[in-house]
């Protein structure tokens, strides 16, 4: 007799704790983290919906068949299996499609953005912008020197790469397109900012694109979000949004 009240409490404060929101996510800062959102929250309704009514049904069962002492057959009754297994289907199947056509919608190279690439390594990450030239310097893995200052390995010989600027936070400017072109010197990291609700791995020997717009100048905190060894709960960084006059102002004192 009480697990059905019992059923029904823990129901209630499962949706309290919904509408009331105590731990939730960051506000987002870029159209798509919009989009995800809004995904997010219709995927919830419909599926707090279902979890409520599943729920009811349950206490409902569970106090009206208390005192019954042998079980009903529950199978065989393939009305009921074939309509609850294709509105299900169904169902999720139209989730998954309009959750492809948000992460569809992730804009393509767009001339004239910022590419600023990306590396990772166990268990820190490093930045480089182009410099004034706008072009990188060639790289090789030989050359790469943690204690040398030469994190993401820059040919020392190749001009092009004398103007590189490394750091290791990343400044992108606020409002314009920015191309990530993220690399991986060891085993598999994953670039993750909350605000952007992006989640990108990066895999050892490929060079993989990853298009941002932040609207919102602030500071974020970039996590990698693979699990990469011992030491990958350390492995963050943080993603400064600066209005684009103060970033090529810091561009160019660098
Ligand atoms: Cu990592």
């Amino acid at each position: 007799m009480l697990l059905g009240p019992i059923l029904l409490l823990l129901t209630a404060a499962a949706c309290v704790l919904f509408a009331l929101k105590p731990v939730w996510f960051p506000a987002a800062i870029s159209a798509e983290a919009l989009a995800y959102d809004r995904q997010f929250v219709w995927t919830l309704w419909i599926a707090g919906a279902i979890f409520i009514a599943a729920q009811i049904l349950l206490a409902f069962a569970v106090v009206r068949g208390r005192k019954r002492t042998t079980a009903i057959a529950a199978s065989g009754k393939h009305r009921i299996e074939c309509t609850s297994g294709i509105a299900t289907a169904a169902l999720f199947i139209t989730l998954s499609v309009l959750g492809s056509r948000g992460w569809a919608k992730i804009p393509a190279r767009a001339p004239g953005e910022e590419t600023i690439e990306v590396h990772a390594h166990q268990f820190a990450w490093n930045f480089r912008y182009p410099g004034p030239d706008g072009q990188f310097g060639r790289t090789g893995i030989q050359f790469i020197s943690d204690a040398g200052g030469n994190p993401v390995g820059i040919d020392p010989n190749d001009p092009a790469g004398k103007d590189d600027i490394v750091t290791a936070t990343l400044r992108v400017p606020a409002g314009r397109d920015v191309l990530l072109l993220l690399h991986t010197r060891d085993v598999i990291h994953d670039f993750f900012v909350r605000e952007l609700r992006t989640k990108q791995d990066i895999v050892p020997g490929m060079e993989i694109p990853l298009e941002i717009h932040v609207d919102r100048p602030g500071t974020y905190e970039i996590a990698c979000a693979e699990l990469c060894g011992l030491g990958h709960s350390q492995m963050r960084s943080t993603m400064i949004a600066m209005p684009p006059e103060e970033y090529d102002r810091w561009k160019r004192q660098r």
